[in-house]
C-alpha cells in the first residue's frame, strides 16, 4: 500500500475526461487500495484517480462516522441513469481544493451503475451525503472540479489562494 500524491487546483489535469477501465484485475485492486489509504490519510470522504493524476474512471468513497467501522466502497465506471428532480444544496469541499468550501446544488438522489472492486455490475439508488459525494466524484472523472459551478470571480480567487498556500508551504 502507498499513500500518492494529490493534485491540486489549477493543475490542468483535474480537466481531463478520465479513461473507462477495461478490466477490474489485481492491478486495478492495488491501485484502488493506494487510492483508499491515500483518501484516509488527507483525510477525505472520497477521491477519484484523476486527482493522483490518473486519468481512469474509477473513485473510492467512506462516508462512515470518525466513531464508526471503516466502510469503504469502490465505484469502477460509474455511470448516472437517473437522477431525482429534486434537489439538494451541501457545502461541499475538495482535497484538491484545499481548505475552501462552497454550497453546491445537485440532484438530492441519484441511480448509478458501476463494477464494484471484483469487477461484478451494481445499479444502485443513492440518496444524502452519498449521492452527494458520488456525483462531485463522477464529475472528477469528467474534468470537472465543484468550483466551476461558482462565478468565475469566486473560482478565481480560490484558485489564487491554493496557489499562494501551495506555494508558502514549500519548505526552502
Ligand atoms: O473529502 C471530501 N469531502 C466532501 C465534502 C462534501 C462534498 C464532497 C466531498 S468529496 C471530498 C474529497 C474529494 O475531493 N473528492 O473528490
Ligand atoms: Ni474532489
Amino acid at each position: 500500500m502507498a499513500i500518492l500524491d494529490i493534485i491540486n487546483v489549477p493543475d490542468p489535469l483535474l480537466k481531463t475526461v478520465s479513461d473507462p477501465v477495461d478490466e477490474v484485475d489485481d492491478q486495478l485492486r492495488r491501485f484502488m487500495d493506494d487510492m483508499l489509504e491515500t483518501m484516509y490519510a488527507a483525510p477525505g470522504i472520497g477521491l477519484a484517480a484523476i486527482q493522483v493524476g490518473v486519468a481512469k474512471r474509477v473513485i473510492v468513497l467512506d462516508i462512515s462516522a470518525e466513531d464508526e467501522e471503516n466502510t469503504p466502497v469502490y465505484f469502477v465506471n460509474p455511470e448516472i441513469t437517473w437522477e431525482s428532480e429534486e434537489m439538494s444544496v451541501f457545502n461541499e469541499g475538495c482535497l484538491s481544493v484545499p481548505e475552501h468550501y462552497a454550497d453546491v446544488e445537485r440532484p438530492a438522489s441519484v441511480k448509478i451503475k458501476y463494477l464494484d472492486y471484483h469487477g461484478k455490475a451494481h445499479e444502485e439508488k443513492l440518496d444524502g451525503l452519498l449521492a452527494t459525494c458520488v456525483q462531485h466524484e463522477i464529475d472528477h472523472l469528467d474534468g470537472i472540479v465543484f468550483i466551476d459551478y461558482l462565478s468565475r470571480l469566486k473560482r478565481m480567487m480560490i484558485i489564487k489562494k491554493v496557489q499562494k498556500a501551495t506555494k508558502d508551504s514549500v519548505v526552502l
